[in-house]
């Protein structure tokens, strides 16, 4: 077992890396910026090293300063967390020329699921769902054109080099399409300096249901059941649940054996998600694979109980896995409280927390860094905290989340408690009837 875990990252998941090594008699280093002093991360670790000045580039993104901390500290294992530096390959490799285990999966299973196109690849060969499409990248318009025409409009144009929503253009017809292919690659040469585009038929209105996955350095691959993550705004997750209201046994079986095969195509080694886009009909088409831990896994933990980051951690230090998948024995519900003011178009609300009581009681869980008098830098994202609550049924976990929201207090700033209390009596959402596109047409002023 490694003997001192050196944590990449910041914030909450800085801080549940190190709860779980203390529980495992692991040592911690923190990395911080200066603008991360006063971080509960910074004191809860056994060291902490200053990397440098608030920006990312500088400080958490910096592969040259966060590999001199490991050299000063002696550090034998390097917890990426999310975010940053958890799904760069160059950073896996650099740490494997330095000696020292990335806690994730290898630099060549990182690439395989970073480039979309070669994923998509990957997945048909293991017989994995995917959404009709191009073969591939698109040539040029000509050939966008041809293949929109055989799947039909409407088609969704997307980065090779994309994910989360970035380089993606709905075309609704064939009129539209040249504007959006010229958008998409303007879009995708600007933020990933890779303008390769693939094509696929635009599915309407779908629910993102996605598949916790655990692979062993064995070739051991499991899935630990689903969560749903429809409630989102513009590609930011705000609450997350476990089991998905949409679920059946038997479409769980399906997508949680596709997402094994998922994981077993690319011998996957670590912690990882297989999302899929779930249509009104219930078919489900491979979406893409994130290969780090996720922000939303207490959820998984809460109904399966078992530690994720514990689970990580002894893979990476070469342990087996069981070869039993899991299934949630419990429903759970996490609402991210971001500060950002809902009534404001979620806008972010940086600043000092004047007086700060996080919700408690029986089936309630909240993962947080701040504390009344921190103050929330600028620089970061504005996740503040998450709050969990685990309860027999969706109903009763509902009612519970409703009573810890109305408990929690975060003053100084704004917050998204109002958004999920307003959500949480929403008839749409209590009834388990929602998409992706759900909250483009919610008023959280309605009654
Ligand atoms: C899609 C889609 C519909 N049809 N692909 C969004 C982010 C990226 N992971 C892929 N995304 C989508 N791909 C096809 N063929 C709709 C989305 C999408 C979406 C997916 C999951 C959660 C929220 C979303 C919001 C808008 C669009």
């Amino acid at each position: 077992m490694f003997k001192k875990i050196l944590i990449a990252n910041r914030g909450e998941i800085a801080l549940r890396v190190i709860r779980t090594c203390r529980e495992m008699g692991i040592q911690t280093v923190a990395v911080y910026s200066t603008a991360d002093r006063e971080s509960l991360h910074v004191r809860f670790a056994d060291e902490a090293v200053c990397i440098g000045p608030p920006s990312s580039a500088e400080s958490y993104l910096s592969v040259p300063r966060i590999m001199a901390a490991v050299e000063i500290t002696n550090a034998d294992a390097i917890h990426p967390g999310y975010g940053f530096l958890s799904e760069n390959a160059d950073f896996a490799e650099v740490c494997a020329e330095y000696g020292v285990k990335f806690i994730g999966p290898t630099p060549e299973q990182i690439r395989k699921m970073g480039d979309k196109i070669t994923a998509k690849e990957t997945m048909i060969k293991a017989g994995v769902p995917v959404v009709p499409g191009s073969d591939g990248l698109l040539k040029d318009i000509k050939q966008g054109l041809k293949i929109a025409d055989d799947i039909g409009y409407p088609v969704i144009l997307k980065a090779t080099a994309g994910g989360g929503g970035k380089g993606m253009r709905i075309v609704w017809a064939p009129d539209g399409f040249e504007n959006a292919w010229n958008m998409a690659r303007q879009e995708a040469k600007a933020s990933f300096s890779n303008d390769g585009i693939y094509i696929e038929k635009f599915i309407e209105e779908p629910r993102h249901i996605e598949f916790q996955i655990a692979g062993d350095q064995q070739g051991t691959v499991i899935h630990l059941s689903e969560r749903d993550c429809s409630i989102q705004r513009r590609h930011q997750k705000l609450i997350e649940e476990c089991p998905s209201p949409f679920m059946t046994d038997e479409l769980r079986e399906e997508m949680g054996n596709a997402a094994v095969l998922a994981g077993k195509a690319i011998d996957y080694e670590g912690v990882g998600t297989v999302e899929f886009l779930v249509d009104k009909y219930r078919k489900f088409y491979f979406m893409e694979m994130n290969t780090r831990i996720q922000v939303e896994h207490p959820v998984t933990e809460e109904v399966i109980d078992h530690d994720l980051i514990k689970e990580q951690i002894k893979i990476a230090a070469g342990e087996k896995i069981s070869g039993q998948n899991y299934y949630p024995t419990a429903h759970a519900i996490e609402c991210r409280i971001n500060a950002e003011d809902p009534f404001n178009g979620f806008r972010p609300s940086p600043g000092k927390i004047s007086s700060f009581h996080s919700s408690k009681g029986h089936g309630v869980r909240v993962d947080t860094h701040v504390y009344a008098g921190y103050n929330i830098p600028p620089y970061y994202d504005s996740m503040v905290a998450k709050l969990i609550c685990r309860a027999p049924t969706r109903e009763e976990c509902i009612t519970k989340m409703e009573r810890a929201l109305d408990e929690f207090i975060i003053e100084g700033v704004k917050t998204t408690v109002p958004f999920h209390q307003r959500m949480m009596k929403d008839k749409n959402f209590r009834e388990g009837n929602f998409h992706t596109g759900y909250l483009d047409n919610f008023d959280l002023t309605a009654e």
